[in-house]
């Protein structure tokens, strides 16, 4: 169980580590876990079972030229897998179509796989394909090159870039959901048993809307009459991308009952940081850093404000809590799901993969107080709670061997120095929020919502 941690034990937790630090002596990793998984074995039994189920695999990672993805390809290949990476770039013609840029100057493709190669001595190749389109090419690719899984990155994740206009909407809607249709059908089409490894989000539950914990997909139920069930989580999206993650939720439901394909969703948390061991291997290899209005998400956010010295966006009361994992770990999760695939005809496996969870204002209060920088309450941009709990189950994950890293573990610093070194690329003009959820929440963020001038006055 994860649950809110109360501002007194943020506050005191400044540790400072070079990122070469942390990264050449592996992640420091809290001995005591926030997380509550059932303790029947020791931390080095539950990665050796792990590690008994692991044999390398060749994997295809959809989207795996993004935040997520990219990290997670080079920590899959660098752990012995055969990496193919496919992905259609939309994510860097949005930036265009956005006018803002990865804080981070990421090299193309073409140098990434290049690069890799120079210092890892192992190929990755890459398959430039939209996978909400080209779906004869998806079929194909999985006959020829004949996956023993597919990771699945490739959809539009911000949710206000969903919610920015009707063609934010309905681009979202049409990339996200044919994209998840085409994998499953193509799989069905290639004749292939390809276990699916999908990155959901915790947004599909909705934030602390069942009243007590929230369990890892299927939750207990008393239906009418007194019978007992144990159902999907009721679907409770906050927006439109979100509610793509819900309706992948049930084709993965459909097609599992329908075809059998072995499928694992991963319900995941915000995810932080920038670099990872394999990332800070040479330049070329860097990880992308989103912090506009649309992209950028809340604790990248705030430790690039932090470093910069303009006031940190809190919108509204900042009383919504999220669940949070670091990057590093997103990458450890996916191998772990790799590794552990549901047997042909197994219900859809789905794990939580979050470390811990925050209030808002209380990861603003950490960056707050490591940088002298403060808390500006903005107007929300978002129709949401303006406070919620949020206690959600990750035992599956920490049972098999995931010591999740927390916030207070002195990764900041790593960020921080990315931002100090690429800060000469940022455009103060987008660090205000650029979306609205709807009419009313856009008129009161126009009277009340500061000026990029006010914000940027003491920026350093
Ligand atoms: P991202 O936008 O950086 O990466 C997504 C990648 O998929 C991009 O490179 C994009 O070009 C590619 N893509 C999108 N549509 C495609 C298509 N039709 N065909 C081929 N490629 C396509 O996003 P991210 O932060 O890396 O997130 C990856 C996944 O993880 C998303 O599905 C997201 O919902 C999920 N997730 C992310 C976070 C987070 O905090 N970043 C948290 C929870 C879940
Ligand atoms: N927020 C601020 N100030 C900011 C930015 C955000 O207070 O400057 C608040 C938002 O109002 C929201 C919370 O912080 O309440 C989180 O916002 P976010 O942009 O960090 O995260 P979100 O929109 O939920 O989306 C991100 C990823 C998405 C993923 C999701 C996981 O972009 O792909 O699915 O996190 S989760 O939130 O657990 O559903």
């Amino acid at each position: 169980m994860v649950k809110l941690l109360g501002i007194a034990l943020l506050l005191p937790l400044v540790i400072s580590f070079s990122p070469s630090t942390i990264f050449n002596k592996g992640l420091t990793r809290s001995a005591v876990s926030t997380t509550n998984y059932s303790p029947v074995t020791s931390p080095s039994i539950r990665r050796g079972a792990t590690e008994l189920n692991a044999k390398n695999k060749k994997v295809v990672v959809l989207g795996g030229d993004g935040f997520c993805g990219w990290p997670t390809s080079l920590y899959l290949s660098d752990q012995g897998h055969d990496i193919i990476i496919v992905d259609n770039l939309s994510r860097r013609n949005i930036d265009n179509e956005l006018g803002c840029d990865s804080l981070t100057p990421i090299a193309s493709p073409a140098e990434r796989v290049r690069a890799w190669e120079e210092v890892s001595g192992k190929k990755i190749k890459f398959v430039n394909l939209d996978v909400a389109k080209d779906y004869a090419e998806l079929v194909e690719l999985f006959k020829t090159e004949k996956p023993d899984t597919v990771v699945h990155f490739a959809e539009q994740r911000a949710a206000p870039y969903s919610m920015k206009s009707s063609k934010g909407k309905r681009y979202t809607i049409d990339n996200n959901v044919p994209g998840t249709n085409n994998l499953c059908c193509a799989i069905v089409d290639a004749e292939r048993d390809i276990h699916v490894v999908h990155l959901g989000t915790m947004g599909v539950y909705g934030y602390g809307t069942s009243g007590g914990e929230i369990p890892e997909g299927y939750i207990d139920v008393t239906l009418p009459g007194g019978r007992e069930s144990n159902i999907l989580h009721p679907a409770y999206p906050g927006s439109v991308y979100h509610a793509t993650k819900c309706l992948d939720a049930i084709m993965f439901q459909f097609y599992q009952k329908n075809d059998q394909l072995r499928i694992t969703d991963l319900h995941q948390g915000i995810v932080w940081g920038t670099n990872t061991p394999q990332t800070i291997r040479d330049e070329r290899l860097i990880n992308r850093f989103d912090y506009d209005g649309d992209y950028g998400t809340v604790l990248n956010r705030f430790l690039m404000q932090g470093a910069m010295g303009v006031p940190l966006t809190v919108y509204g009361t900042g009383g919504q809590t999220r669940a949070f994992i670091h990057v590093t770990d997103t990458a450890r999760c996916i191998e772990i799901a790799i590794n552990n695939p549901p047997k042909k005809g197994d219900r859809v496996e789905i794990f939580n993969q979050v470390a811990e969870t925050r209030r808002v204002r209380d990861i603003a209060g950490m960056v707050a107080s490591r940088t002298g920088v403060e808390m500006k309450m903005v107007p929300n941009p978002r129709q949401e709670a303006a406070e919620n709990e949020l206690d959600v189950s990750n035992k599956k994950f920490c049972n098999l061997g995931l010591e999740p890293l927390t916030l207070d573990e002195g990764l900041f610093d790593e960020v921080t120095e990315v931002v100090q070194k690429y800060k000469h690329r940022c455009d103060p003009r987008m660090i205000l929020p650029a979306t609205y959820w709807n009419k009313a929440r856009a008129e009161e963020c126009e009277k009340k919502m500061p000026s990029v001038g006010e914000m940027t006055k003491d920026m350093k």
